[in-house]
């Protein structure tokens, strides 16, 4: 009502031309079906309220991704969160944007797939160390080597979690499991010198989960990325490997920062940290740090921007004219054509 009565009395005050009076109406109300610039906020991308264990490093890893889309101004509505199974596969949950909670080991050709045919989307995909380095350890390799653009945040525990304590491809040797009472008898994978060593991988970092500012840098780093960007998160699991990574967490002398201005910012971390300078476009010097346990190095490893992007590829014609398309359906059926 009060609107109304504004509107009125503006129209029969003014007394100006027929012509300024249609302007000044148009400006009153915004008549474009454009859809505005929106300011997103945190709120925006909280999904339903997380259940994991308390200090599971899976907290860090939703915070730090929920900031980086706010800070981003990611639209929701255009923003995928892909994983597999297990408990951090939950992840799409308890965020506001899409997700897609796929089958176990199955979350890269779900994400390549949406990739192909959504040149527009943010995708970020979210793997445990069994989902991604066991079961869905040909998906991991290949989807490296199409090296699609996306975000690939591998969630490291060292262990089944989900399924309560069975051996995982990363869980170290002698840990005594439910599948392993008597220790776990093989030297586990190293996931990043496997993907370091896939061809035509082109982004290859690691975090730790209990330095949410180097992830948050980490994560940052990854969007502008133009290919899959691989990150290792080595993660505390409080329940099932409980205390496997204290040494870690309180010595700062068993962390490394890696620096390179093509990096990933450092921030205050060099206040706790020693640092060391690495050239993360050197293959050899990538390996090296890779395969380095003790201190854990942080940052980006390896990185090589030329590498090929599968999207591009499988992206050609997603914009072409329905007459296009249609000449195209024609072109295929003529090579049938009997003459
Ligand atoms: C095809 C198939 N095989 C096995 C399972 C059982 N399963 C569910 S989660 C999981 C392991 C999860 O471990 P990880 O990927 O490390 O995730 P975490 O729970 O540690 O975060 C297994 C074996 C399943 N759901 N589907
Ligand atoms: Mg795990």
């Amino acid at each position: 009502m009060g609107e109304t009565l504004s509107f009125v009395s503006f129209v029969t005050k003014e007394k100006a031309s027929p012509t300024h009076k249609k302007e000044k109406l148009m400006n009153m109300t915004d008549w474009t079906l454009e859809p505005r610039m929106r300011e997103f906020e945190l709120g925006d991308y909280l999904g339903a309220a997380p259940r994991w264990c308390p200090s599971c490093g899976n907290h860090t890893v939703l915070k730090c991704l929920q900031k980086l889309c706010k800070d981003l101004n990611l639209p929701p509505e255009k923003t995928v969160v892909v994983s597999g199974i297990g408990c951090s596969s939950r992840l799409p949950h308890h965020m506001g944007t899409y997700g897609f909670h796929s089958l176990h080991g199955r979350s890269l050709p779900v994400a390549c797939g949406i990739r192909a045919r959504r040149p527009d989307l943010s995708i970020f995909v979210v793997t445990g160390d069994g989902d991604c380095c066991a079961i869905g350890a040909g998906h991991w390799l290949h989807a490296l080597r199409y090296n699609m653009k996306m975000t690939v945040m591998l969630l490291d525990n060292n262990i089944y979690g989900l399924t309560k304590k069975q051996t995982s491809p990363t869980t170290p040797a002698h840990t005594k499991t439910n599948t392993h009472p008597n220790g776990a008898p093989l030297d586990p994978v190293n996931p990043l010198a496997t993907a370091i060593s896939m061809t035509n991988a082109s982004f290859v970092a690691q975090c730790v989960d209990w330095l949410p500012e180097h992830l948050y840098n980490t994560l940052l780093r990854a969007q502008q990325h133009p290919g899959l960007a691989f990150i290792r998160i080595r993660q505390r699991c409080p329940h099932f490997m409980k205390g496997h990574l204290d040494a870690f967490m309180n010595d700062p002398n068993k962390i490394q920062i890696l620096t390179d201005p093509r990096g990933v910012l450092p921030g205050s971390l060099t206040q706790t940290y020693g640092t060391v300078e690495h050239d993360p476009t050197s293959y050899d010097d990538a390996m090296k740090h890779a395969r380095q346990t003790d201190p854990i190095p942080l940052g980006l490893l390896y990185l090589n921007e030329s590498a090929l992007r599968y999207d591009e590829f499988t992206q050609k014609g997603i914009v072409t004219s329905e007459e296009e398309k249609l000449a195209a359906i024609e072109a295929e059926l003529n090579k049938f054509a009997i003459l």
